[in-house]
C-alpha cells in the first residue's frame, strides 16, 4: 500500500508538472495583411474578390464589416494597435519613430508583452511591428524602424517581397519612380515558394507542428502583399477577368467638391495618381495585381489554419485576422493610402475561436485600437486601465449590440475621420468638412457637409474628435503633414504648401 500510495503521488505530481500552466486559457493566431482593404469576399468591397479561406474562417466566427484602422499608414497604425494608444494620444503619425524611441513609451508595455506577463509563449513572423526584423538596427534608411527583440519571445523570418524581378515590371512612375511601386506576375513559373509570405506561412505552420503544450501560444504572422510590389505568378491572375470589369467604380469629378485640404494628406507620394495609371495602361494591371495578390496571401493564411486544424488547435485558439489600413486603387482620384474616406481606413477583421459566435457579420463600428483589450478579455488576462480601445466581446457574443463610440482615424494633428454605422464625418486640420451618407452613398461621392438639414449630424459625430491631438513626435519623418492657421500654410515632409500651388500629378 505504502508503494501504491507512493506511485500514486509521483504520478499525480508529475502529471501536475506536466499538465499546462494556463490550461484553461486559449491561444492566440494573430493574422495580420499588410496594405489590405475591403476586398476580401465576404466583406464585399469588390465583386470579384476571391478569399476562400478567409470567407470560411469568418463563417465560424465574427467578421466586422465596419472596422477601422486609428491611422492610415503602417507604423502609425500598428503601433496604435499594439501599444493601445491613438496616434493623437503617442503623436506617432509617420513610418518614424519607432514608438520605442519617443519618450515616455521606452517601457509602455506591448500587446504581446502583456500576453508573455500572463504565461504565454509568444512567437512573430514577418511584419508585425512596422519595420519589424530579427534584431533591433535591421530594416532600411531613417524611414525604419527596429523591432527589439523584446517585443517577441521567437522572432522567425521577416522576408518581406521575396524574390524580385531583375528589373521594374511597370514604366517609370512620376514622383521619384520608387522602387517598391511596381506590379504584375513574378515570379514566372508559378514558383509561390519564392515568395516572402509563402515563408512568414511555412515557419508559422512549421512553429504550430511542433508547438509545446505546456504554455499557451501568442503566435502572430505578418503577411507583408498587397503591399507593393504587388507581384504575384500566373495562377492568382488567373483568377481575375482581363478586362475592364475588374476596375472599381469612380467618378471623374469626385474631388471637386472635397475640400482642398484633403489633398495636403497625401501631397506627394511615390503611389501613381489615376491619371498616371490611366494614360500609362497601367490601371487594369495594378487592379489585377492587388487582387491577384490579395488571393495569394489568402491562400497562405489557409496553410497556417490547415496545420492549426491538424495539430488539433483549432478549437481552443483564438483567430484575430485584420489589415493595417485600406488601399486606394483610382478611388478619389489617387492610388495608395493616407486618407480618411473608408478606402484608405476599412479594413478586414475578423475573430474566430473562444468568445466569438460563429456565422456573425457585423455592422457596428470597430477600431484597430479595440485588438488589445479584446484579446485581454477573451484570454481573460490580467486587466489594464491604460489602453484606450474598447473590448469587442459584447459585438463577438451577438453582433447585433449597439456600440455607441464610432471608430475615429487621425492621420496627422488636427485631421480626423468619425465613422458611425451610418455616416462618415471628417474634419482637417484648417477646419474643412466632409460628410457621406455611408448607406445611401457607400462610395462617398456627395459631400453633404455644407447642407444645413445635416447640421446635427455633423455636431453629434464632431463630439467625438480626438480630446488629446498631440503635435508628432520627435523624431518623425515621412507621411508629416502640419498646418499653422496663423499663415494657412502646411508642411508636408518638410515642404511648404501653400494653397494656390497645383496638386503634384
Ligand atoms: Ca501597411
Ligand atoms: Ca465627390
Amino acid at each position: 500500500m505504502r508503494t501504491l500510495f507512493g506511485l500514486r503521488i509521483s504520478l499525480l505530481l508529475l502529471c501536475a508538472l506536466a499538465s499546462p500552466i494556463h490550461a484553461e486559457k486559449p491561444n492566440v493566431l494573430f493574422i495580420a495583411i499588410d496594405d489590405q482593404n475591403d476586398w476580401i469576399g465576404h466583406m464585399g468591397g469588390h465583386p470579384l474578390a476571391k478569399t476562400p479561406h478567409l470567407d470560411s474562417l469568418a463563417a465560424r466566427g465574427t467578421s466586422f464589416l465596419n472596422a477601422h484602422c486609428n491611422a492610415p499608414l503602417c507604423n502609425p497604425s500598428r503601433t496604435s494597435l499594439l501599444i493601445g494608444l491613438r496616434p493623437t494620444t503617442t503623436g506617432i503619425y509617420g513610418l518614424s519613430p519607432w514608438f520605442r524611441a519617443v519618450p515616455g513609451f521606452e517601457d509602455r508595455v506591448s500587446l504581446p508583452q502583456h500576453f508573455a506577463a500572463n504565461g504565454y509563449r509568444t512567437f512573430a513572423v514577418g511584419k508585425i511591428f512596422h519595420g519589424g526584423g530579427g534584431a533591433p538596427g535591421r530594416g532600411k534608411g531613417k524611414a525604419a524602424t527596429s523591432e527589439a527583440p523584446t517585443e517577441f519571445q521567437m522572432r522567425g523570418p521577416n522576408p518581406g517581397i521575396g524574390a524580385r524581378p531583375p528589373k521594374k515590371l511597370i514604366p517609370p512612375a512620376p514622383m521619384g519612380d520608387h522602387p517598391l511601386m511596381d506590379w504584375g506576375v513574378w515570379p514566372p513559373n508559378n514558383d509561390d515558394t519564392q515568395k516572402g509570405d509563402y515563408q512568414v506561412a511555412s515557419w508559422a505552420v512549421e512553429q504550430i507542428e511542433a508547438m509545446p503544450t505546456d504554455q499557451p501560444f501568442f503566435l502572430a504572422a505578418g503577411f507583408f502583399l498587397p503591399h507593393v510590389p504587388c507581384y504575384a505568378t500566373q495562377k492568382w491572375f488567373d483568377l481575375y477577368p482581363d478586362d475592364d470589369s475588374v476596375l472599381p467604380p469612380v467618378r471623374r469629378d469626385d474631388r471637386d467638391d472635397t475640400p482642398r485640404f484633403s489633398w495636403n494628406l497625401h501631397w506627394s507620394l511615390p503611389e501613381p495618381r489615376l491619371k498616371w495609371v490611366e494614360e500609362s495602361g497601367q490601371w487594369r494591371n495594378l487592379v489585377r495585381s492587388y487582387l491577384a495578390c490579395t488571393s495569394f496571401v489568402d491562400a497562405q493564411i489557409g496553410r497556417v489554419l490547415d496545420a492549426l486544424e491538424k495539430r488539433g488547435l483549432a478549437e481552443n485558439t483564438i483567430v484575430v485576422v485584420w489589415g493595417d489600413h485600406g488601399w486606394h486603387l483610382g478611388e478619389k482620384g489617387i492610388t495608395g493610402k493616407n486618407t480618411l474616406w473608408d478606402r484608405g481606413t476599412k479594413v478586414p477583421l475578423i475573430f474566430v475561436g473562444p468568445g466569438a459566435a460563429p456565422g456573425q457579420l457585423c455592422t457596428q463600428p470597430a477600431e484597430l485600437l479595440d485588438l488589445y483589450p479584446t484579446l485581454i478579455e477573451l484570454a481573460g488576462l490580467s486587466p489594464r486601465d491604460d489602453l484606450e480601445g474598447i473590448s469587442l466581446a459584447p459585438q463577438l457574443r451577438d453582433a447585433e449590440t449597439k456600440r455607441e463610440r464610432p471608430a475615429i482615424t487621425s492621420h496627422n494633428q488636427g485631421n480626423h475621420g468619425v465613422r458611425s454605422e451610418h455616416w462618415r464625418y471628417i474634419r482637417y486640420a484648417d477646419g474643412s468638412e466632409e460628410l457621406y451618407d455611408m448607406r445611401q452613398d457607400p462610395n462617398e461621392w456627395t459631400n453633404l457637409a455644407n447642407a444645413p438639414a445635416h447640421a446635427a449630424v455633423i455636431a453629434e459625430h464632431k463630439k467625438w474628435l480626438p480630446q488629446i491631438d498631440l503635435p508628432p513626435a520627435p523624431g518623425s519623418e515621412h507621411r508629416i503633414l502640419t498646418y499653422d492657421p496663423a499663415t494657412d500654410e502646411a508642411i508636408w515632409e518638410g515642404a511648404t504648401v501653400r494653397r494656390d500651388d497645383p496638386i503634384p500629378e
